[in-house]
C-alpha cells in the first residue's frame, strides 16, 4: 500500500509540473493512474525507468536565430545571442526538465563554408561541432531565417552537404524545418509559399514536421516545446535534474561580455577583443561576483569603448548583468575592465 501511494503521489506530482511549466494544455491529458508496485520492487529504480529524455541538435546557418531559440526552449539565456554572426564559437548543450522528461538542446555554430572558415580564421568548432552534435541527436531542428530574402527559400548549402556526409546515420536521425524571425514576414501566405518550395521540391529533405516561430517575441516556442516533450524516449537522464548547461559559470560569463560587446560596437571591432574572465567569487547566498577584462588592440577601440566617460562600457555591463541573472537565477554583481595590449 505504501508503495501504491508513493507511486502516485510520484505522478501526480509530475502532472503539476509539466502544467506549471507548461502553457500548453496538450499535454494535460493523461488522467492520474495508480500503479501496483510489488513490495520487493526497488522504488529507486522504477523512478528511472519513468524517465525519458531527447537529444536535439540546432543547427543552421550563422545569425538565424540558433541561439535564441534555444535559450527560449530552455527558458533561461544561457546561450549568448547577438546581431552579429559567429556568436557562437563551440556547441553548448542547454538542459530543461519537465516532469519525468529531459530535453538536451544542442547549440550549435552556425555553419560555414571552407573559404569562410580560412578567411576568417574560424576555431576548428565551427567545422566540428555541428557534426559531432548531429551524430548524438534524436532530433536535427534545421533553423531558416524567414526574414533574410536571399536565403529563406532554400536550404543552406553547408547544412545540405553536412546532412550528405552522415547520410549512413540519418535514418536513425528525424529532421524538423524551424522557419525562426516570422515576425519579419508581413504577408503570412508567404510563409506557407516558403514551405512548400522547401519541403515539396524532388531534392528535398525528408522532414517529418515543419514549425514557424518567431524566437524573439516567443511565439510558436511552446508549441515546439510540447512536440519535443511528446517525442522524448523513455531512458536515463543525462544530467542531473539541477544542471542547465554543460558549460560552465565562468565561460557564460564570458561568452554574454562577448555577446554584448558584439552587440554593441561596430563591424569588425568586437571580434578584435579578448575578453577574460579576471575573478569569480560566489557568495553565501548563491549571488555571483565577477570581473572580466577587455583587452582592446589599440588606444583609439579603448577609447571607443570607454566612451561617454565610460558610460558605454558601464551600460555594456548592466545588459550582461540582466542576462546572467536570467541564466543563473541569482543575483550577479558584474564589472567590466578596459585596458589595451
Ligand atoms: N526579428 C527577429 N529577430 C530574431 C529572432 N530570433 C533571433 N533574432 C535575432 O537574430 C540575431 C541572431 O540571433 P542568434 O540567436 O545569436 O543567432 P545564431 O543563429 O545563434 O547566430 P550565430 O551563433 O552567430 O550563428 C539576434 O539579434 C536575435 O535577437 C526572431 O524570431 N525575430
Ligand atoms: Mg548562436
Amino acid at each position: 500500500m505504501f508503495f501504491t501511494l508513493e507511486r502516485y503521489a510520484v505522478r501526480v506530482g509530475t502532472r503539476y509540473l509539466r502544467r506549471y511549466f507548461s502553457k500548453n494544455t496538450d499535454v494535460l491529458t493523461n488522467e492520474p493512474q495508480e500503479f501496483v508496485l510489488r513490495a520487493d520492487e526497488d522504488f529507486k529504480l522504477l523512478r528511472r525507468e519513468g524517465h525519458k529524455s531527447l537529444k536535439i541538435a540546432i543547427l543552421g546557418a550563422p545569425n538565424v536565430g540558433k541561439s535564441t531559440i534555444v535559450n527560449r526552449l530552455a527558458r533561461r539565456l544561457i546561450c549568448p545571442a547577438s546581431s552579429k554572426v559567429h556568436t557562437t564559437q563551440a556547441k553548448a548543450d542547454a538542459v530543461y526538465c519537465e516532469g519525468d522528461t529531459q530535453l538536451i538542446f544542442m547549440d550549435t555554430p552556425g555553419m560555414v563554408c571552407e573559404k569562410d572558415h580560412k578567411q576568417y580564421r574560424l576555431a576548428s568548432s565551427f567545422k566540428n561541432d555541428p557534426q559531432d552534435c548531429l551524430k548524438a541527436s534524436d532530433i536535427v531542428g534545421i533553423v531558416q531565417d524567414a526574414g533574410n530574402v536571399h536565403t529563406r527559400d532554400r536550404i543552406d548549402p553547408n547544412v545540405l552537404e553536412l546532412l550528405k556526409l552522415t547520410k549512413d546515420i540519418r535514418n536513425q536521425i528525424s529532421l524538423i524545418l524551424i522557419f525562426n524571425k516570422v515576425d519579419r514576414v508581413k504577408k503570412k501566405e508567404l510563409l506557407l509559399h516558403l514551405i512548400r518550395v522547401i519541403t515539396e521540391s524532388k531534392k528535398s529533405l525528408n522532414f517529418s514536421d515543419v514549425f514557424m516561430l518567431s524566437a524573439l517575441t516567443g511565439n510558436g516556442i511552446d508549441d515546439l516545446r510540447t512536440y519535443l516533450l511528446d517525442s522524448a524516449k523513455p531512458r536515463d537522464w543525462c544530467y542531473e535534474e539541477h544542471v542547465y548547461s554543460d558549460h560552465t559559470c565562468e565561460d557564460i560569463i564570458q561568452q554574454t561580455v562577448r555577446a554584448k560587446l558584439l552587440d554593441d560596437l561596430p563591424n569588425e571591432v568586437p571580434y578584435k577583443l579578448h575578453v577574460k574572465l579576471e575573478h569569480f567569487d560566489v557568495g553565501p547566498d548563491d549571488s555571483i561576483a565577477a570581473l572580466v577584462s577587455v583587452t582592446c588592440p589599440t588606444k583609439r577601440i579603448m577609447n571607443l569603448l570607454l566612451h561617454a566617460r565610460g558610460n558605454r562600457i558601464r551600460d555594456i555591463a548592466v545588459r550582461a548583468e540582466q542576462e546572467l541573472r536570467n541564466a543563473f537565477r541569482t543575483s550577479v554583481r558584474l564589472k567590466i575592465g578596459v585596458q589595451t595590449t
